[in-house]
């Protein structure tokens, strides 16, 4: 079974709320991280992630969601 990806950067307050959420519900996650300072967000890989450009995003399977 493939696990779900949160895409995120715990600098930002939106990505620990949703690495929380996982935490505290007990959801198997891997954590992906998209370093801001780095210019991450910017990559094309990450924008067919979401094409906001900001984290945090999730993929599961082919379900991509971003907007906590
Ligand atoms: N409405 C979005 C906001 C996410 C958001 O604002 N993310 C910021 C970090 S706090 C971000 O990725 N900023 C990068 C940018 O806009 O370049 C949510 O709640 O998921």
């Amino acid at each position: 079974m493939v696990k779900l990806k949160v895409y995120a950067d715990r600098v930002t307050q939106p990505s620990r709320a949703i690495l929380i959420f996982c935490k505290v519900n007990g959801i198997d996650f891997e954590e992906v991280r998209v370093d801001l300072s780095k210019g991450h967000h910017r990559n094309p890989q990450f924008q067919e992630i979401n094409p906001m450009r900001q984290v945090p995003a999730i993929v599961d399977g082919r379900f991509k969601l971003f907007e906590r």
